[in-house]
C-alpha cells in the first residue's frame, strides 16, 4: 500500500513537471544555453575590484563553459578580459578575438560595461556558429531604451502579454524574474528603462515609490541599465501641494529641483525624466500658455548638475479639426534649436501613431538645430496583440534607412550626428510565462535592441541570430524557413490590415479589430476610422497632397513633389496622401478597387502560406513551440480574413464594385465579432 502511494506520487510530479520544462525555454528568452561548450577554460580579467558586472560576466561564461576556473594571473588564461584604456572602445565598445579551435578568447574593453557587451556577443556568435572571429564594435545610439507602458496599479497600457512587471496594487513590485529581464536587456545592448507609463500618474514621484524605483535601479545596475521615470508635468501640484505647474513659476522650479535632488540621493546613476505634454488631455506647458520648450528646458535644468537627460515626447494629439498628421511639426518646427542640450526630442516613427505603415515624421532631419530620438513601438499596439506574427524588424529599417534629403540624410542619420543619441520603443513585455504573449514577439524585443546598437544590421541577420538562441538544434534550412516567414509577415500584416496607405481602421479604443464603419454618436468625428480613410461614393484615402491638407508641405524635395503627385507617389502610401475614384487606373491597368481587393486577400493568403510553412517545420521544432505557433497562425489566419472581409465589405457600400474572391463572412458578422471579446478571454494571465 505504500509503496503504491509512493509510485503514484512520483507520477503526479513527473507529469506536472513536463509543461513546466516545456515552459522555461521561452521564459527565459532567448538566453538559452542549449549546448555547452566542454573546454576547459581558465579565466582571467583585470575588471576593477568594484566592477558590479564582474559577477554577471563569470556568471554568464561560466554558464556556457561547463569547465570554467578563474585564475589570478594572466598568462595561463586562455580566456581573459582585459581593461585597457588605451584602445579607444569609447565607454560601451569592445574588441573580440576568439578562436574556439585553439580554445584562446580575448576581450578588450574600456569599462566593465564594455566587457559585459563582448561577453554576451561572445556567446552570442558562438551560439551562432562562428569558431573564430576578430572584431571591433561600439553602439552606434548612447542610450537604448525601453518605454514601458505600465502603471502603478499593476495594469499596462496597450499590454497584451499579463499584468506590469514592475508595479502592483500601487506599490513597486517584482513581479518577474528581474534577472532575466536585465539579462536579455544587456544581451542585446539595451542600457536604458523607462518602468511607467507616459501617461504618467504624478505618484511615481512620491517619496515611497521613489524608494521602490531605487530597488529596481539596484537590481538592474549590474547589467549597466539605468532606470529611468515617466512624469507628470503637474506632478507639483497633484502631489507638491502647489497651486500652480507653470514652468516659470518659482516654487514650480524649486519643486523639480528638490525632487531632482531626492531622486539623485536615492539613484546616483539615475537617467532622467520622459515626458508626455499637452498631448491627449496631459497637462503641459501650453496650460500656462508656456511653450514645449519652457516646459522641457525647466525639467533639464533641475536634472543638469546630475547629468540627466529629459526626452520630450513629440506625439501631441489633441482632436482639433485640422490634418492630425501635421500636428507635431507644426508645434515643434518653430521651436527648433530653442531646447537646452539635455533636452532630446522623441519623435514616433510616423507622423500619426504607430501604423501599420506610415511615411516617416516629418519631423527628422527638418529640426536641425534640436536634438531628436526616435520612438518605435514594440508592443502591437496596431498589428494583432500577440496574437499576430508580426516581425517588426524590417518596418525598422524601411523606417531608418528612408532617404529624408535633408542634408543628405537618411532617417537614422538624422538622429546621429549630435552630441546626445537615443533610440526608443515601447516595451511589450508583462508577467504571462514567456514575458511577451507570443514566442515570436519576443524576436520584437530582441531586434529592437540589436538595431540600437547597430542599425546597419538586416532584419535577416537578426532573426537569424534569434531563431538560433531560441529554437533548440535548429538546422539551417529550418531557420531559413522561419526566418523567410518573419521577414514576409509584417508586409502580410500591411496587406490584411491597412494596404496602400490607409491607416487606423481599427477599433476606436482598443485598436483591435476592423472598424472603418467606426462613429461614436457624440466622439469628434477626428478620432475615428472614418476621419483617416474618408471613403464615399467618390472614392477613398486622405488628401494630403497641395490641394487638400498640404501635409506633403512639410517633406523635403524631392519627396515633397514626389508624394504630392499620384503618378509618382509610391504606392504603399498612395492612399495616405490622396484621395482617389475607386476607378482609378494604376500603370499596371488595375483599378484601384481591384487593387486594393487584391492587397487584402494577398494579405490573407500570405498567412496561409505561413501555415503551410510551418507545417514542414513540424519534426525540426520542439513540440510546444511548434505548438504554440501553429494555434497563434489559426488565430491570425481567422482575424486576417476578419480584417479583409470586414474592410473590403464595408468599402464596397460605396464603390458599389465586386469584389474578386469569396469572403468567409458577412459585414454583420464582422461587426458582431468585435463584441465577443474572445480575445480577452484568450489574454487571462
Ligand atoms: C497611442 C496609444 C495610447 C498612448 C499614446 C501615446 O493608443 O494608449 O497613450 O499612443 O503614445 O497609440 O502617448
Amino acid at each position: 500500500m505504500k509503496l503504491k502511494n509512493y509510485f503514484i506520487v512520483i507520477t503526479v510530479s513527473l507529469l506536472t513537471l513536463l509543461p513546466f520544462l516545456s515552459a522555461a525555454q521561452t521564459e527565459n528568452l532567448w538566453l538559452n544555453n542549449f549546448v555547452q561548450s566542454d573546454l576547459a577554460v581558465n579565466f582571467y580579467s583585470n575588471l576593477p575590484a568594484d566592477a558590479l558586472s564582474e559577477k554577471v560576466i563569470e556568471k554568464e561564461l561560466a554558464g556556457y563553459f561547463k569547465n570554467f576556473k578563474k585564475i589570478k594571473k594572466p598568462n595561463s588564461a586562455n580566456f581573459s578580459i582585459v581593461i585597457d584604456q588605451k584602445q579607444n572602445l569609447g565607454s560601451e565598445g569592445f574588441s573580440l578575438d576568439f578562436n574556439t579551435e585553439k580554445n584562446t578568447f580575448k576581450i578588450t574593453a574600456e569599462t566593465p560595461a564594455g566587457a559585459l557587451y563582448g561577453t554576451y556577443a561572445l556567446l552570442r556568435e558562438i551560439k551562432n556558429g562562428k569558431t573564430q572571429l576578430v572584431k571591433i564594435e561600439k553602439p552606434k545610439y548612447q542610450i537604448r531604451i525601453l518605454n514601458h507602458w505600465d502603471n502603478p496599479d499593476g495594469s499596462v497600457e496597450r499590454g497584451y502579454a499579463g499584468k506590469s512587471i514592475w508595479f502592483d496594487n500601487n506599490q513597486v513590485a517584482f513581479r518577474k524574474d528581474i534577472e532575466t529581464y536585465a539579462r536579455a536587456n544587456a544581451s542585446v545592448g539595451i542600457n536604458a528603462t523607462v518602468i511607467d507609463n507616459v501617461n504618467a500618474d504624478p505618484k511615481i514621484l512620491s517619496t515611497e515609490t521613489l524608494l521602490g524605483v531605487k530597488q529596481i535601479a539596484e537590481k538592474l545596475r549590474p547589467y549597466n541599465i539605468k532606470v529611468y521615470l515617466a512624469v507628470n508635468f503637474s506632478s507639483p501640484t497633484a502631489i507638491g501641494g502647489l497651486k500652480t505647474s507653470d514652468p516659470l513659476d518659482k516654487d514650480v522650479i524649486n519643486w523639480w529641483t528638490n525632487k531632482c535632488k531626492e531622486i539623485y540621493t536615492l539613484i546616483p546613476d539615475f537617467g532622467g525624466f520622459l515626458v508626455k505634454a499637452n498631448s491627449e488631455g496631459l497637462p503641459g506647458p501650453m496650460d500656462f500658455g508656456r511653450t514645449h520648450a519652457d516646459g522641457a528646458n525647466m525639467l533639464a535644468k533641475a536634472l543638469k548638475p546630475f547629468n540627466g537627460v529629459v526626452m520630450w515626447r513629440a506625439f501631441v494629439y489633441n482632436p482639433q479639426g485640422g490634418d492630425r498628421a501635421k500636428q507635431a511639426y507644426d508645434e515643434f518646427m518653430p521651436l527648433d534649436g530653442k531646447f537646452d542640450d539635455n533636452v532630446i526630442i522623441q519623435i514616433k516613427n510616423g507622423p500619426i501613431d504607430f501604423q501599420p505603415r506610415e511615411p516617416f515624421s516629418p519631423l527628422f532631419g527638418a529640426m536641425k538645430k534640436t536634438q531628436i530620438m526616435a520612438e518605435l513601438q514594440i508592443t502591437q499596439e496596431y498589428l494583432g496583440y500577440s496574437d499576430h506574427l508580426c516581425y517588426l524588424a524590417t518596418m525598422w529599417k524601411e523606417f531608418l534607412d528612408y532617404p529624408t534629403f535633408h542634408n543628405n540624410q537618411d532617417v537614422k542619420e538624422t538622429t546621429l550626428n549630435q552630441k546626445l543619441t537615443a533610440f526608443s520603443a515601447v516595451a511589450n513585455t508583462g508577467t504571462m510565462k514567456n514575458w511577451c504573449g507570443y514566442v515570436m514577439a519576443q524576436s520584437n524585443w530582441y531586434a529592437f535592441g540589436r538595431l540600437a546598437w547597430n542599425p546597419d544590421l538586416t532584419p535577416k541577420q537578426i532573426a537569424y541570430e534569434w531563431i538560433h538562441q531560441t529554437f533548440k538544434n535548429i538546422n539551417e534550412d529550418a531557420c531559413e524557413k522561419i526566418s523567410h516567414i518573419m521577414i514576409n509577415s509584417r508586409e502580410a500584416v500591411v496587406d490584411y490590415m491597412t494596404p496602400l496607405g490607409l491607416h487606423h481602421l481599427m477599433g476606436w479604443s482598443d485598436h483591435w479589430g476592423p472598424e472603418p464603419w467606426c462613429a461614436i454618436p457624440g466622439a469628434r468625428e477626428d478620432w475615428m476610422p472614418r476621419y483617416y480613410h474618408k471613403a464615399s461614393n467618390d472614392g477613398i484615402g486622405f488628401n494630403r497632397s497641395s490641394t487638400g491638407s498640404n501635409a506633403v508641405e512639410q517633406y523635403q524635395e524631392p519627396l515633397k513633389s514626389t508624394f504630392n503627385n499620384p503618378q509618382l507617389c509610391p504606392k504603399e502610401f498612395i492612399l495616405w496622401f490622396h484621395h482617389l475614384p475607386w476607378d482609378y487606373y494604376f500603370s499596371d491597368g488595375k483599378t484601384l478597387w481591384e487593387t486594393l481587393c487584391c492587397h487584402y486577400n494577398k494579405g490573407v493568403k500570405q498567412v496561409e502560406k505561413f501555415q503551410d510553412d510551418w507545417k514542414t517545420l513540424k519534426d525540426k521544432i520542439e513540440p510546444n513551440l511548434y505548438n504554440e505557433v501553429s494555434e497563434k497562425l489559426k488565430i491570425q489566419l481567422d482575424e486576417a480574413q476578419w480584417w479583409r472581409d470586414g474592410c473590403v465589405l464595408y468599402f464596397q457600400e460605396f464603390s458599389k464594385m465586386e469584389i474578386p474572391f469569396k469572403t468567409k463572412y458577412t459585414l454583420q458578422q464582422c461587426k458582431d465579432k468585435l463584441r465577443t471579446k474572445d480575445y480577452v478571454e484568450r489574454q487571462k494571465d
